[in-house]
């Protein structure tokens, strides 16, 4: 064993203060930072692993539990930007990785994508997670406009190869920050609100799955707007504090760019609501939250809303939401013969004779959902809500013509 190498499985597999079995994996630079806040803000959290093929920035990171990955290709200097390294890497370690993630209920691969171990084996991760029966979501921010094409593409690839492996992947855009930050941020302090965005995001759903529930969010609820979500969600979050801490988290959360402004929310078939509060938090503060946030989402849209209560949030509140904008309740109507979820703008050419399958050869155990009209449901009786043109009433998944893809029973 590397002395890079300090996996020590009893750390992952001790019991955890939770009802659910949870691991978070940074993966790559960035990813292992982005873990370390999680792990500095979640104490008696989750268990946290970095893995990495760069020996000197696991040693930086410091997180008790990591994995050096890819030794035999990079010596431990990590991937130089190239994410086929990368994935080969986390490929070799395979056996180790398994047995990471074996026995859990949900995993989180957090990386930052546009260098080579992130873009690489985040992916290789993601897709072990999930075939060992994890929930697995993915969280990862793309470069900022000003970092080269070359990384933009790299991470471009990447995040289509997460939403194939995972549940649900959400993405946050580095670019997004610059209207968070002050314009004369450093870089150190873009990323270092980049990392604080991508842990808030596992932090909150750590919260609800965790923290006393006065209104329950579960598992399950998770489950059920993850799986369905096609592959994407996004994320937002907004705190508030003193009397008016509810009108003030909803506010900033409506204005947030994380949700472009209210707009993921405005178009998200369904969506998932936590507020976090102290033990002073009202049945007003929630109903306050709801009432202004369903002001702006679709009537038809499918809400999923927790209340939790943590000590240490008196006097204050959070709203967290995930938000899928493509989301269907999983009921089969007709099959079809098996298709593949990748959109055909995104397939990847046949492999030529003698090569590897292409992952679009790769057939998923699922079926597809045929909508044959585009049905009015409970509001064909109703004035059509009008917008550009379109009748908001009707489901998105009709308006648009998208086909859904649902898990075999
Ligand atoms: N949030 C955040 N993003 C970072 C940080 N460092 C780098 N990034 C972003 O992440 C992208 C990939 O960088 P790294 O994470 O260092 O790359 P890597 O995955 O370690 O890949 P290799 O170093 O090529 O093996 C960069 O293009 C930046 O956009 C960080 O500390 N925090
Ligand atoms: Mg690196």
């Amino acid at each position: 064993m590397s002395a890079a190498l300090r996996l020590v499985e009893s750390d992952v597999n001790a019991p955890q203060n939770a009802p659910y079995r949870l691991l978070v994996v940074g993966v790559g630079g960035g990813g292992c930072r982005a873990a370390r806040h999680v792990a500095e803000q979640l104490v008696h959290g989750p268990a946290v692993v970095a893995v990495d093929s760069d020996d000197q920035a696991l040693q930086a990171v410091g997180l008790p539990v990591q994995l050096s990955i890819g030794r035999a290709l990079t010596r431990g200097f990590g991937a130089g930007g190239d994410a086929a390294i990368g994935r080969v890497a986390a490929e070799d370690e395979d056996v180790k990785i398994r047995t990471l993630v074996e026995n859990m209920d949900l995993v989180f691969v957090i990386t930052t994508l546009g260098g080579g171990t992130g873009s690489g084996a985040a992916p290789a991760i993601a897709r072990i997670a999930h075939e060992q029966g994890a929930l697995t979501i993915c969280f990862a921010s793309t470069p900022f406009e000003f970092e080269a094409n070359r990384d933009k593409d790299v991470a471009n690839e990447a995040l289509r190869q997460l939403r194939m492996h995972s549940d649900a992947t959400i993405c946050l855009p580095n670019q997004r920050l610059l209207e968070i930050v002050p314009d004369q941020a450093t870089l150190k302090a873009a990323f270092d609100a980049s990392d604080h965005m991508i842990s808030m995001a596992v932090i909150g759903i750590w919260k609800l799955l965790t923290e006393t529930g006065l209104i329950r969010l579960n598992f399950a609820d998770l489950k059920n707007l993850v799986e369905n979500s096609g592959g994407a969600c996004s994320f937002g979050y907004a705190e508030g504090s003193g009397t008016d801490k509810a009108r003030q988290a909803t506010q900033a959360l409506l204005a947030s760019p994380l949700l472009e402004h209210g707009n993921v929310i405005a178009q998200a078939d369904a969506f998932l609501v936590n507020i976090l509060g102290g033990p002073d938090l009202a049945l007003l503060d929630v109903q306050q939250v709801m009432s202004n946030i369903q002001q702006v989402a679709r009537r038809d849209a499918k809400v999923f809303m927790g209340a939790t209560v943590d000590e240490g949030w008196k006097g204050r509140l959070m709203v967290t939401v995930l938000a899928a904008e493509h989301w269907v309740a999983a009921t089969p109507l007709t099959e079809k013969p098996v298709q593949k979820t990748v959109p055909s703008e995104e397939r990847v050419a046949p492999a030529a004779e003698g090569q590897p399958a292409a992952e679009a050869d790769i057939v998923p155990a699922q079926k597809e959902l045929v909508f044959e009209k585009r049905d009015r449901g409970r509001f064909d009786k109703v004035e059509p809500t009008l917008y550009q043109g379109e009748d908001l009433d009707v489901p998105t998944f009709l308006r648009r013509g998208i086909k859904i893809l649902v898990e075999r029973g």
